[in-house]
């Protein structure tokens, strides 16, 4: 590296170092803060990290290049994006703040180019991989060509390391010939509680090497090299390598005199070396003995330019929590903050003068004009914002619909999506399925059948080729359309979350479908919630669902999911019991999807209509007789927005019965049976609880902010019903998902659902079991009616 190229980036990394503590500091005692919260965790990782997050951004990184940064090295980040002009100094003076520079960076509320989000530790490391797998799906079809393949690369903490996530992605990215990913660990041996066992880094490397990686070890940096090759190098090196952990650290924070004292007492005696020893001062003795790897730009610089294979690398870079600052290497220092005098001192050390805290080049070596000229040819920065974007793909009006007098949701699925295949669109050109070993089962065979599966080199079937007789073709191919992943579902969501981001990081829209068993959900639940606060883009498809699957397995039934799909920010969740209704929802969907997210959703539209997010449509084996129907455009509507009069109640309706999912048929019949004995029963779908939901909160919060006329759908279908009306309400899951419904406007009601699982049976016996079959439903309207008692009560069970 040239002495200029030197020069520059050491003068870079004193002011990342000090930005990103400055942004800290200023968060903690400057900032008007009532409730009292201190940053923790922030000002040690973030100095780990320093001199990597220099070398890269300001050397080595091209702008194809996409990173996702360990959480608290979110100061680090702020800092370089403020270096290069992108970020704000009221957004880095309000760190943590509203509206502020985020904690963790972040996607989709930072806007300073963020381009993985992380926070959750160990997601962000397996999102790379996987959007690297997608860069290969996207090229492989001959996608992107202008685009040149960029690196994904992950800074990792070493404690991150621990997270399971991590490995089961290294497993899938084995399987899918892996290329262009970096994951750099930074090995500062601390975490949050502690300092990390001993010779992890040994672990990995073999690890890694055993998956095919390239591993490289940063653990010297140039003046420890330097000081080795003096006589009586070697015996230091010894030292530093068979040093523990604990005592490094203790060390670095004791700082000089007691590296002095401990190397003199350990191996001082052995001439050459206390020489060695004896001509450094203090701080030149301390800066040798924290050279490390991690810490030093030319060794960074040189072994991340030495790459010259696509092969996925992890570098494992031997760094210092907190290196430069009083608490490096303290073990107690994640939650360490500088004091008001720790901090001064610091200023002093960087020239940096009192009230000239924010400007981007006080206190450095090398003069403003030319640090700015360095920076305007760093090639990360060259090409601006680097975010892209893709056109819409166009959605048909209606889906073609499976003409079949009796059928399953989930079988309506594949069907739905096997016409879409048969079709030359270009929305059938965009779908990509995938699927944790759960293809065949939850019915996306015939797509597959169709569209083959991706790999980047051509595999044909050897089944089909030996001619035996098989449903299922499965030739992989470069231009095939299902991603085939291992039972982990933990990787299915990375994978919809990469495959979501593709129009934003690869610039080519792709319109992913990843099935799964429902109860599996909660499985990936942070994985699908990082994927969702990603504003990745994708239909997920879970099923079986609920008590329904029966005796296929009690610990497979899925409860707590409508409550998910309620609760999950950024997903739409449906749960048709209808085909008519899936292929209206998918069709919704697949537009959905594509809408533009550049803008927080307002009070208007809650329901993110306009900003669009990802779908969860829960769907069940049950078969069940169809409606045979016109999908009129009010129907449509209704579906979309959650419910519909299944039988639209009469003036003197006593009792509605609502349902959701495939326990449509015994509400039908219950309404059948007390039609009898009571007029105008109403029997309401809903084929949305969380869009139900979410659009009511949504209009009572515009009318508490004055919207008076703000109206919400189920507010709009309930109104003409009495007060005096009763609610029961069933489905194959929570009682609490639909329970809400009695608030709206003040009805009494019964909710049905599932509280207990692991019975397996048929689905009569589980229904009557649970208590969400057609006498209970019976018993419950009984509950909830005033006056005359309902007829064709059995006994519950
Ligand atoms: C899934 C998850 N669990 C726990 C945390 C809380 N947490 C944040 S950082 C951290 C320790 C990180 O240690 P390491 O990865 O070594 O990074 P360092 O602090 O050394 O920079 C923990 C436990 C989290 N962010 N995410
Ligand atoms: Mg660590």
């Amino acid at each position: 590296m040239t002495d200029r190229r030197l020069t520059a980036l050491s003068a870079l990394e004193q002011k990342v170092l000090w930005l990103a503590s400055w942004t800290i500091h200023h968060a903690n005692h400057l900032r008007d803060s009532p409730d009292g919260l201190k940053v923790g965790g922030h000002q040690a990782s973030s100095a780990s990290l320093a001199t990597i997050m220099t070398a890269l951004y300001f050397a080595v990184l091209r702008p194809e290049d996409r990173v996702a940064v360990k959480p608290h090295a979110s100061p680090n980040f702020h800092a370089i994006q403020y270096l290069f002009g992108n970020q704000s100094r009221a957004k880095l003076e309000n760190f943590r703040g509203y509206k502020g520079a985020q904690s963790y960076p972040s996607r989709t509320k930072d806007g300073d180019d963020v381009d993985f989000s992380t926070g959750s530790v160990g997601l962000g490391v397996a999102q790379t991989l996987f959007s690297s797998l997608v860069q290969d799906y996207v090229k492989a079809h001959g996608w992107a060509k202008s685009q040149p393949e960029g690196r994904m690369i992950a800074l990792i903490g070493d404690a991150e390391m621990d997270e399971g996530n991590i490995y089961e992605a290294l497993i899938e990215g084995w399987k899918h010939g892996l290329r262009n990913t970096w994951w750099v660990v930074d090995y500062n041996r601390q975490s949050l509680d502690a300092v990390i066992r001993e010779g992890l880094w040994e672990r990995f490397e073999a690890m890694f090497r055993n998956f095919g990686w390239d591993v490289v070890i940063l653990k010297y940096g140039k003046l420890q090299e330097a000081a080795f090759a003096e006589p009586g190098g070697e015996r230091l090196r010894t030292w530093i390598d068979t040093c523990p952990n604990q005592l490094f650290s203790a060390l670095c924070f004791q700082g000089g005199a007691a590296w002095r004292k401990r190397l003199t007492d350990d191996i001082g005696d052995q001439g050459a070396v206390s020489r060695l020893i004896d001509k450094r001062s203090d701080d030149e003795l301390a800066r040798l003995m924290t050279n490390l790897g991690g810490h030093d730009l030319p060794s960074l610089v040189e072994a991340f330019e030495r790459i010259d294979h696509d092969r996925p690398v992890c570098f494992i870079a031997y760094t210092i929590k907190g290196f430069g600052l009083p608490l490096q290497g303290h073990k107690d220092n994640h939650a360490g903050l500088m004091t008001p005098g720790q901090m001064d001192k610091l200023r002093g050390a960087m020239n940096v003068r009192a009230g000239h805290e924010w400007d981007r080049f006080e206190g450095l070596a090398l003069a403003p004009d030319e640090l700015e000229r360095f920076l305007g040819k760093v090639p990360f920065a060259r090409k601006g914002p680097r975010r892209l974007t893709a056109p819409k793909i166009p959605v048909p009006e209606t889906l073609a619909l499976p003409a079949q007098a009796a059928m399953s949701t989930q079988q309506g699925f594949g069907l739905i999506l096997n016409e879409i295949a048969r079709s030359d669109t270009p929305l059938a050109d965009r779908i990509v399925t995938t699927s944790p070993d759960v293809t065949v089962s939850t019915n996306l065979g015939a797509f597959v059948n169709r569209r083959g599966l991706f790999a980047r080199e051509t595999l044909a079937d050897t089944f089909k080729q030996e001619r035996i007789p098989s449903t299922f073709n499965w030739d992989f191919s470069p231009k095939g359309q299902h991603i085939e992943l291992g039972i982990a579902e933990m990787n299915l969501f990375i994978m919809l979350s990469a495959l979501g981001l593709s129009h934003s990081i690869h610039g080519e829209r792709l319109l992913p479908v990843g099935t799964l068993y429902d109860p599996f959900i909660q499985r990936g639940l942070d994985a699908l919630n990082y994927a969702c606060y990603q504003d990745a883009r994708f239909m997920l498809v879970a099923t079986p669902s609920g008590v329904t699957l029966a005796p296929e397995g009690g610990a497979h039934q899925s409860i707590a999911t409508p409550l998910i799909g309620i609760a999950q920010d950024g997903l739409a969740a449906f749960e048709p019991a209808f085909v008519d209704e899936l292929a209206t929802i998918m069709r919704f969907g697949f537009d959905y999807m594509q809408r533009d997210g550049g803008d927080d959703p307002d009070e208007a539209n809650w329901l993110r209509d306009e900003t669009g997010g990802s779908l969860y449509l829960r769907l069940s084996t049950r078969t069940i007789e169809q409606p045979q129907r016109a999908m009129t455009a009010e129907l449509t509507r209704d579906i979309v927005n959650g419910a519909y009069w299944m039988r639209r109640p009469g003036p003197n309706c006593q009792v509605v019965i609502a349902y959701t999912g495939t326990v449509a048929p015994e509400a039908i019949a219950a309404a059948g049976l007390l039609a009898e004995s009571h007029r105008d029963v109403g029997v309401l779908a809903i084929t949305s609880a969380d869009r139900l939901n979410a659009g009511w909160t949504a209009a009572e919060r515009a009318r508490q902010r004055g919207v008076g006329n703000a109206m919400s759908h189920i507010e709009r279908l309930i109104a003409p019903l009495s007060r005096e009306c009763g609610f029961v309400t069933v489905i194959d899951g929570h009682p609490a998902t639909l329970a809400w419904i009695g608030s709206v406007h003040g009805h009494r009601l019964k909710s049905l659902g599932v509280e207990h699982f692991g019975q397996t049976g048929t689905i009569g016996d589980l229904y009557r079991h649970f208590g969400i079959d057609t006498n209970a439903i019976l018993h419950a309207a009984q509950a909830v009616i005033s006056g005359r008692p309902v007829r064709y009560l059995a006994a519950l069970p």
